[in-house]
């Protein structure tokens, strides 16, 4: 099934190594910081947000013992952990079932939120930030295109598929909890095995910190998701359960996947923290596959028969749609797949742009442990950055981003940043020049 690539694939396929995108990226991803553990100083969350009510993000000066070694740009890149159900998507011969998978790719997002209550760097203005998987077939190019309101465009492209929207949100601490609301809408553009293209949109929904005045911050993730297959007319309706008292709730997702005629074809349901199955519409919204999430994660006891769970959909047994990879313990809590993020091979450094976050130097620093060059090296860098914007000011000029456009969006109506197609040719012929000098 794996192989199966139709003339469109292969054509995009092309176009990604003919670009040279993969150059740099011949190493296997790292597996682990320089860092074993981060030992930094644990300061009560809450002793330092309650001079901060109602204020968002963008407006806290918090001591970088609150960040994380990554940054915003690198955030957008950690939706690309789940990749594999897109690529499963497109095999699919029905529509709605390759709804499920985009479903589940949407939710799979959000299983890197757990235990990740750290800011991550702000973008400067112009950073940019890219990530190639040879093993996987796929590149992405993120840009941060504003800084008020903070703002980066990202562009994933791959064989049978293609992710695009922006990273925009409007954070607020109101008292309580940490509110973050998605603004942009994400685009994917799936090209099934059985020819053609197919446009699907959603929005993210809210992610929030709480528990900050007890001491136990979580990040919880809740809200309705609608899901949208613009070329045939299916619809995925997903609700993320709002947390509730002593955690009753959590991580708790489900839906339909409905027809262009509006008939429910598919359930969805499960955990984002966990597992999340698949299983033909019978007569429920969901919910029933979250009791499999936790049941599966429970030891069997010798006297009852395991869950009955199918590897494929073919029956009317529900079947394994997504599952979290394992989190073993790592500094700031990163996942796996956030940990190869930062990583300069020596191969990739002449490919690299000059903006690249690898580049960081007060990254860099948080990453290693160093603490106290971090917040340096942050201060320096955000002073620059204000004596551009001074010097805009001055000479009335206003920043125009590098590699993406603001456009309207034909089939949906939405405002989105439109990729220039620049970025990988212009990253070919420079790598390509640095690379010889160097020889
Ligand atoms: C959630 C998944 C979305 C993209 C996204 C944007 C902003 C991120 C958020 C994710 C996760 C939670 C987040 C937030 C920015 C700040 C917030 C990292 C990745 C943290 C937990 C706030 C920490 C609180 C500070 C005051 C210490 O697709």
């Amino acid at each position: 099934e794996k192989e199966m690539f139709n003339e469109l694939h292969l054509k995009k396929r092309d176009e990604i190594i003919k670009d040279g995108s993969f150059h740099g990226y011949e190493d296997p991803p790292r597996t682990r910081l320089k860092l074993a553990e981060d030992d930094r100083p644990k300061i009560s969350l809450w002793a330092i947000l309650k001079s901060m009510i109602g204020k968002d993000m963008t407006k806290m000066t918090l001591p970088v013992s609150f960040n994380e070694c990554t940054s915003l740009l690198q955030r957008v890149a950690e939706d690309m952990e789940y990749t594999d159900l897109l690529d499963q998507a497109a095999l699919k011969k029905d529509s709605c079932l390759r709804m499920v998978y985009v479903a589940a790719f949407a939710a799979s997002e959000y299983s890197s939120t757990i235990n990740r209550i750290a800011k991550p760097f702000n973008p400067l203005l112009g950073e940019t930030y890219e990530y190639c998987r040879p093993d996987k077939g796929y590149r992405f190019v993120v840009e941060q295109v504003s800084h008020h309101p903070p703002i980066g465009a990202a562009l994933a492209e791959s064989a049978r598929w293609d992710y695009w929207g922006e990273s925009a949100v409007k954070s607020k601490f109101n008292g309580r909890s940490f509110d973050i609301n998605p603004l942009g809408t994400w685009f994917l553009n799936i090209r099934p095995v059985t020819g053609g293209q197919e446009l699907y949109t959603w929005k993210k929904v809210t992610s929030s910190v709480v528990g900050i005045i007890t001491g136990t911050p979580v990040v919880d993730n809740y809200g309705e998701m609608l899901i949208k297959n613009h070329t045939t007319g299916d619809v995925c309706k997903l609700k993320y359960k709002q947390r509730g008292w002593l955690g009753s709730g959590a991580y708790e997702v489900y839906g339909t996947v409905t027809d262009n005629a509006g008939k429910p074809r598919w359930c969805v349901g499960g955990r984002w923290n966990d597992k999340i199955f698949g299983r033909k519409y019978q007569d429920d919204n969901g919910d029933s596959l979250v009791m499999l999430s936790r049941e599966s994660n429970r030891p069997v006891q010798s006297n009852e028969k395991p869950a009955n769970v199918s590897t494929s959909p073919s029956s009317n047994v529900p079947f394994l749609v997504w599952e979290n990879h394992p989190r073993p313990s790592a500094p700031f809590n990163l996942t796996p797949f956030a940990i190869t993020l930062n990583a300069i091979p020596d191969g990739l450094n002449p490919w690299l742009p000059p903006t690249d976050t690898r580049l960081r130097p007060d990254q860099r620093a948080m990453e290693d442990g160093e603490y106290d060059v971090a917040a340096k090296e942050k201060n320096r860098l955000e002073e620059k950055q204000r004596a551009r914007r001074r010097q805009r000011e001055t000479e009335g000029s206003v920043h125009q981003p590098r590699w993406f456009r603001k456009a309207k969006h034909s089939v949906t109506g939405d405002e989105y940043w439109q990729f220039n197609g620049e970025y990988w040719n212009i990253r070919d012929k420079l790598g390509r020049k640095s690379v010889e000098s160097k020889q």
